[in-house]
């Protein structure tokens, strides 16, 4: 039976073990350019079997909180480059997440002061984070038919930069209410075109992403990252079971690469409602899990056979040896929560290792 420390092949690249560190939004890219400190940061946390980088803004507009990385410009380029040779001379491996926010932004954030894109022109409850801090959300202004085209060529252009960088793969960014989950969406969009309505219209923005990155990327390298019943983000689908089977299956039509669900609600606001066992099933590669697992869970999703792979959120924070950590038995940190978004090296590179 495999466990966390079986390795796994993701087409020709081997994972050495089966924990994943997941994509993690720390905001400590000043001018959203990565630095010499993500590069310690991830360097440090290399032995997992897998890095899946914090999202990466695939263009100006993409972006919604201060001090996010891009993947879109020379620096940004450059910048993750250091971060990739980091990561690769400690033995590790890393994909880089693409994302878009759609109407998880502000004006504040956006070029030219303008509103955020999305969908549909549905204002999110809640409020964005700015330079100035906390301000309510806008309405976004729904994207126009002929600016689609446009978006799709940003993620094709970012897996381009991505390669440049040095990334062993990208991973999709459409969980998490962001842009391309407000289109997968019944409550963000509503949508009369090809790109709303029925569940196959709902799907073509992502369907569409995916076969432009499918250029530039073989299809193993190439992840896919979704969160069917989560409401971060104020988003929500009337029938998420129904919906994310179809997305499952059809995304299983046109990728072999890895499926990453985040099961669950991060909000709490939700009763589970979705039979995972089932979204699993409508997906023929390898499947990641994610979400509150621990050391017991994990080796259970890997030797019952339902998850390849399972990745790890808030243990990787605090442990960058989270692997050697597992392999032992090991008491774990805990990670301080008023660190996670912003600052320096405090809460980020100064987590202590074993010995
Ligand atoms: C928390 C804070 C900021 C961003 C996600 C990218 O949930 C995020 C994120 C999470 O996918």
């Amino acid at each position: 039976m495999p466990d966390l420390f079986t390795p796994f092949d993701l087409g020709d690249l081997t994972l050495p073990n089966r924990i994943v560190m997941a994509p993690m939004t720390r905001n400590r890219a000043p001018d959203n350019v990565p630095t010499e400190l993500m590069a310690e940061y991830y360097r440090q946390r290399a032995t997992a079997g897998l890095i899946i980088s914090e999202g990466a803004a695939i263009s100006p507009q993409a972006i919604g909180y201060p001090g996010v990385p891009g993947i879109y410009s020379e620096a940004q380029v450059a910048g993750w480059k250091r971060v990739t040779d980091a990561v690769h001379d400690a033995g590790g491996r890393m994909f880089i997440q693409l994302w878009h926010v759609g109407r998880i932004s502000h004006p504040d954030l956006q070029p030219d002061g303008a509103p955020p894109v999305a969908p549909s022109a549905l204002r999110p409850a809640g409020e964005a984070m700015t330079f100035e801090g906390p301000k309510p959300f806008v309405t976004p202004r729904a994207l126009e038919i002929g600016e689609i085209p446009q978006i799709v060529d940003q993620y094709r252009q970012a897996a381009v930069n991505a390669k440049q960088a040095g990334f062993d793969g990208v991973e999709i960014h459409a969980a998490n209410g962001y842009l391309l989950d407000q289109f997968l969406r019944d409550g963000t969009n509503r949508r009369t075109d090809a790109y709303g309505g029925s569940v196959e219209n709902r799907f073509r923005l992502l369907g569409e992403v995916v076969e432009a990155v499918k250029h530039i990327w073989p299809e193993h390298r190439i992840g896919v990252r979704l969160s069917p019943e989560n409401r971060f983000n104020d988003i929500a689908d009337s029938n998420p079971q129904v919906t994310f089977e179809e997305i499952v299956t059809r995304l299983s039509a046109i990728t072999s690469g890895y499926l990453h669900v985040l099961e669950g609600d991060m909000t709490g606001q939700s009763e589970p409602a979705v039979d995972y066992a089932r979204v699993r099933a409508a997906y023929h590669g390898p499947y990641m899990v994610n979400n509150g697992y621990d050391l017991a869970r994990a080796t259970d999703a890997i030797a019952s056979g339902y998850a390849d792979l399972v990745s790890f959120g808030r243990p990787f924070i605090a442990n960058p040896d989270l692997v050697e950590r597992f392999r032992r038995g090991a008491p774990l940190n805990e990670p301080d929560e008023a660190t996670f978004y912003g600052g320096g090296a405090e809460g980020y590179t100064d987590y202590p290792f074993l010995e």
